[in-house]
């Protein structure tokens, strides 16, 4: 099966350690359409029965597209439709690290998080409830260490798991019931073209007014107005 994989986290976080582990010396190196953001792919070695193409994306702390980096992250993973994120996690930083990881999961692509640098958390004395936070997050969660080269053959074993699944769990109820509801209406508005597993991403952003997705999206002159009394309302309801 060809799987794709997208390697995504803040910067630092061990991203190109990673990368450069799974995929030895099989890469390519480029720059992402337009831009000078340098895109490195390459394939993942040593898997045999799939053919795994992974592709490291610019470090971020969120999908706001304000930054070069974060258009880039953002487009890559709403367009070009990789199987699985692999979120990289920097164990020794978890806090910020969970901000970018909860945007990565709204996207409605499937989350796998490595929990990187597990070789600092133990020479530490520290340890981290995986298992508690993967039920609170809805992902697999696997500790790894990209320095050290362990716990990688266990993430690509999850990571293929979850992309042969190919359906999965679509990002949970979150916000209050008024968001939630508001979301629930923006939805069968959205045009066939949005995939049914990122509508909901697709909803939050033009409840947000989100410039960018604003700009792709048409919209009848009376779904204009029941959204703009939706935001109205949600203003209120924020303020
Ligand atoms: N101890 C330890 N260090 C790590 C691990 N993974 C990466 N590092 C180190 O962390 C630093 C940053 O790693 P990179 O792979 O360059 O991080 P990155 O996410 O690609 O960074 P940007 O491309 O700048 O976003 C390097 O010094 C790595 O050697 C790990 O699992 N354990
Ligand atoms: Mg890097």
């Amino acid at each position: 099966m060809n799987i794709k994989f997208a390697l995504a986290g803040n910067p630092n976080c061990g991203k190109t350690t990673m990368f450069n582990a799974l995929t030895g010396a099989n890469q390519y190196v480029g720059n992402w359409p337009g831009v000078t953001v340098e895109k490195k792919e390459g394939k993942v070695k040593g898997n045999k029965e799939d053919n795994i193409t992974v592709v490291d994306l610019p470090g971020i702390y969120s999908l706001s597209p304000y930054t070069l980096e974060e258009v880039v992250s953002r487009d890559f993973l709403l367009n070009e439709d990789p199987d699985v994120i692999i979120d990289l996690v920097d164990a020794t930083n978890i806090e910020r690290n969970l901000y970018l990881t909860t945007q990565l999961i709204e996207t409605g692509v499937p989350v796998v998080i490595a929990l990187n640098m597990a070789d600092l958390i133990e020479k530490r004395g520290l340890k981290i409830d995986t298992k508690r936070l993967s039920m609170v997050l809805g992902c697999p969660i696997i500790e790894t260490s990209a320095l050290k080269g362990t716990g990688l053959k266990e993430l690509i074993a999850e990571a293929v798991k979850v992309a042969k699944q190919g359906e999965h769990q679509l990002p949970q109820s979150i916000f209050s019931e008024k968001i939630e509801k508001a979301i629930d209406t923006v939805v069968p508005v959205l045009s066939e073209t949005i995939t049914a597993n990122k509508k909901r991403w697709y909803a939050v952003k033009v409840l947000e007014n989100d410039e960018k997705v604003m700009n792709h999206i048409v919209l009848s002159s009376q779904n204009k107005t029941t959204i703009d009394s939706l935001r109205k309302e949600l203003e209120t309801e924020l303020d």
